[in-house]
């Protein structure tokens, strides 16, 4: 039987809750230890955690015998500009703490959630590559960026096994995200069920990946899962699903809700998703450990309106 034990931060957050499950799935209900900053309803062993209080997160690792940390604890691109040492805190030093502790409790496994944050003017916007000029317009890319390179310095210093992906904006029905540049994507949903209209923050031709969240718990598991020896990076592995704009996504609703109505009034939001890419080249994802998206916008649209 497996001795795995898998500390998870920010469990209640839009990936937090479904991967609590998948992983919860795959271990054992007991084998998953969520923590947030606010009480949970979750269906397994739950502790209130503030991730920068590294005495009560040492502590948690000794009471369980955690043999793997997700640090999913963050805040995103829009909320972090409001309060930028606040977003260092929690997503870099906090993360910074994690490692450390990783090292001296002989922990197996890290992961990191990285973002298309870290990409920037600087970047190219057409198939991203892997490596490339990153000078992130953010609190939070920056955060994130400096957290992927500790990652790999930890991996190369301390041969702790850190793994990481660079999350696309996350499309799902189940927790709505807060805080986010790409929320309009999900936002557009509810809005369309709710009321047959949404005002759009973003332009209408702003181009910017995603990904559905069926493929978020894949890709992650297929990641932590996959041999060592099949990653060549603690860096975060590009990832994408499709590509969409907000005309385009509405257009695709309307399909299915064809009274459907969007405005736009773009906000301070536009000038960030400005200086991410339109579309990405995960290949090193797929070559390395077999990624595979299975949802395009129109499987993810119908997926999407069934469910709400
Ligand atoms: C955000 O918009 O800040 C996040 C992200 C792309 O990392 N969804």
């Amino acid at each position: 039987m497996s001795n795995t034990v898998i500390l998870i931060t920010g469990a209640g957050g839009q990936i937090g809750t479904e991967l609590v499950d998948a992983l919860r799935a795959e271990y054992g209900r007991d084998k998953v230890i969520a923590t947030d900053l606010l009480p949970l309803d979750t269906d397994g062993p739950f502790e209130q955690l503030d991730v920068t209080n590294l005495e009560r997160l040492s502590d948690l690792i000794q009471q369980y015998k955690v043999t793997q940390i997700y640090h999913l604890a963050a805040l995103l691109s829009s909320s972090g500009e409001k309060n930028i040492n606040l977003t260092w805190k929690i997503n870099f030093q906090a993360y910074h703490n994690i490692l450390a502790l990783a090292v001296s409790s002989g922990i197996d496994k890290v992961f990191f959630p990285s973002t298309i944050g870290i990409y920037g003017t600087t970047t190219p916007k057409i198939e991203t590559p892997q490596n490339a000029s990153f000078v992130p317009s953010t609190v939070y890319g920056i955060s994130k960026l400096t957290g992927e390179m500790w990652g790999e310095y930890y991996r190369k210093r301390f041969d702790l096994d850190v793994r990481s992906l660079r999350y696309p904006g996350v499309i799902s029905y189940k927790v709505l995200p807060e805080g986010g540049t790409t929320d309009f994507a999900v936002e557009i949903f509810f809005a369309a069920k709710k009321k047959g209209h949404y005002t759009s923050y973003l332009k209408q031709d702003t181009r910017l990946p995603m990904i559905y969240m069926p493929d978020v718990i894949n890709a992650t598991l297929g990641l932590m899962n996959a041999d060592r020896k099949q990653i060549s990076t603690s860096m975060g592995y590009n990832l994408t699903g499709f590509s969409l704009t907000p005309r385009e996504l509405h257009e695709e609703i309307q399909k299915h809700l064809p009274e459907m109505t969007i405005d736009y009034a773009p906000d301070a939001r536009q000038s960030i998703a400005d200086s991410w890419s339109d579309t990405i080249d995960d290949s090193l994802a797929r070559k390395d450990w077999g990624w595979q998206p299975q949802y395009n916008m129109s499987q993810m649209t119908a997926d999407m309106l069934k469910n709400l």
